[in-house]
């Protein structure tokens, strides 16, 4: 198992002195953001979560390795190059045996985190069950590795590219717990709010600590969502994201997109059409996320 991870010094002496450790994908950094906002934002990502007493570390497939924190050199490379393979669980050991180079999914991620002991995982949204799935059947992996993979992951919701019902029902199967973080309903990443409640209520960040400590400790198996709203002051016109995102799926449709380019078609024509507004408030999300996820480490950290 070892010969396939590579620790960053950071992480390397993280792990030897027993600090909490957050870990963060890069599918956002390759996929989610343009550069260079997407190399600046994943640095104050981590230097938000070195203030508050973690250590992070950024997870992305390289030369043959999986890295658990990234250099600078690293994060710049994966912020510009155009040759960096969305990487989801069906495609980590062939991008790793044949050397190519990852970007890690929040299902990914989740798995890398684990293999490296890091139980808390801070990003922007989740994929789910997409929209027209009873037809398509389009459901990320990221469900189903929430279902198997014991590590928490920290979001601001989901996109209403997905269906979001779907959603809850599909993880209410697989027994995923979906806490929402001063909130009782599930919010939409851009907007704080939705139609659909999350399962608890949630207000302070030891009661989620303890959650997931129990859960492990009873040994169910798989992770939880911890959703925490976007600020209000950088949440977007509900109206207006619903529009463009009509017009994000009815393009999708009519291009015939499948499989794993449909997440990254509808996020690249959401940002198209909103021009600098969403990456603002995806910026600012994230960001938001980063505190919470840093603050649920220590928390988490402390019960050892
Ligand atoms: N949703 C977002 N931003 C993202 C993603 C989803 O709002 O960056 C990325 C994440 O890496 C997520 C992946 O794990 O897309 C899901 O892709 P798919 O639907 O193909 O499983
Ligand atoms: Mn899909």
């Amino acid at each position: 198992m070892r010969e396939y991870i590579t620790l960053s010094e950071e992480v390397r002496i993280a792990q030897e002195q027993g600090k909490p450790i957050v870990a963060l994908e890069s599918t956002i950094i390759s996929h989610g953001m343009p550069y260079p906002q997407n190399v600046q934002t994943a640095r104050e990502v981590e230097q938000i979560i070195r203030d508050l007493g973690a250590v992070p570390a950024t997870i992305a497939i390289v030369d043959g390795k999986i890295k658990i924190g990234l250099s600078d050199e690293e994060l710049e490379m994966f912020g510009k190059s155009s040759d960096v393979a969305k990487a989801s669980r069906r495609d980590l050991a062939y991008l790793l045996a044949a050397k190519k180079k990852g970007a890690t999914t929040v299902a990914a991620t989740m798995i890398c985190a684990e293999l490296a002991g890091i139980q808390v995982f801070v990003t922007g949204g989740i994929g789910g069950v997409h929209r027209g799935a009873e037809t398509s059947m389009d459901i990320s992996a990221d469900l189903e590795e929430l279902a198997q993979t014991n590590v928490a992951v920290v979001c601001a919701g989901a996109k209403s590219i997905l269906d979001l019902g779907l959603t809850m029902e599909y993880l209410e199967t697989k027994g995923v717990p979906v806490m929402g973080y001063q909130t009782e309903v599930l919010p939409a990443f851009y907007t704080r709010s939705s139609k659909f409640n999350v399962n608890f209520r949630v207000d302070d960040v030891e009661t989620i600590a303890s959650t997931l400590k129990t859960k492990w400790d009873l040994q169910i198996k798989g992770g939880a969502i911890i959703a925490n709203p976007i600020p209000e002051e950088h949440a977007m016109d509900e109206a207006a994201i619903s529009e463009v995102i009509e017009k994000a799926l009815k393009e999708a449709e009519e291009q015939h997109i499948s499989g794993k380019d449909v997440t990254p078609f509808l996020l690249a024509k959401v940002k198209e059409l909103t021009g600098g507004k969403s990456l603002e408030s995806n910026i600012a999300l994230v960001k938001n996320n980063a505190v919470l996820g840093a603050k649920i480490a220590v928390s988490l950290h402390s019960f050892h």
